[in-house]
């Protein structure tokens, strides 16, 4: 199981993703996660991997990883 970062609260999240290398799995993680219910905006930087998500209601850690499997990466820690 994929564990990513507990937030019982609107705000941002950030956490790590493997295996984006350019700026189409750029764009299709954060087409992905921009999907999911509450996601008011995805910032990604690829140097490090880093996804910044701001949220306006309790992101599903769950939904997230999912996402970003779907966008053809893997969430991490
Ligand atoms: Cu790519």
């Amino acid at each position: 199981m994929t564990t990513l970062p507990q937030h019982t609260s609107s705000g941002t999240t950030a956490f790590r993703v493997n295996g984006m290398t350019c700026g189409h799995c750029v764009r299709a993680v954060t087409d992905e996660i921009g999907r999911l219910a509450g996601v008011r905006g995805v910032s990604v930087d690829l140097p490090s991997g880093m996804v910044t998500v701001e949220t306006t209601e309790p992101l599903d850690p769950a939904a997230v990883a999912a996402a970003v499997y779907e966008a053809g990466c893997e969430p991490a820690l």
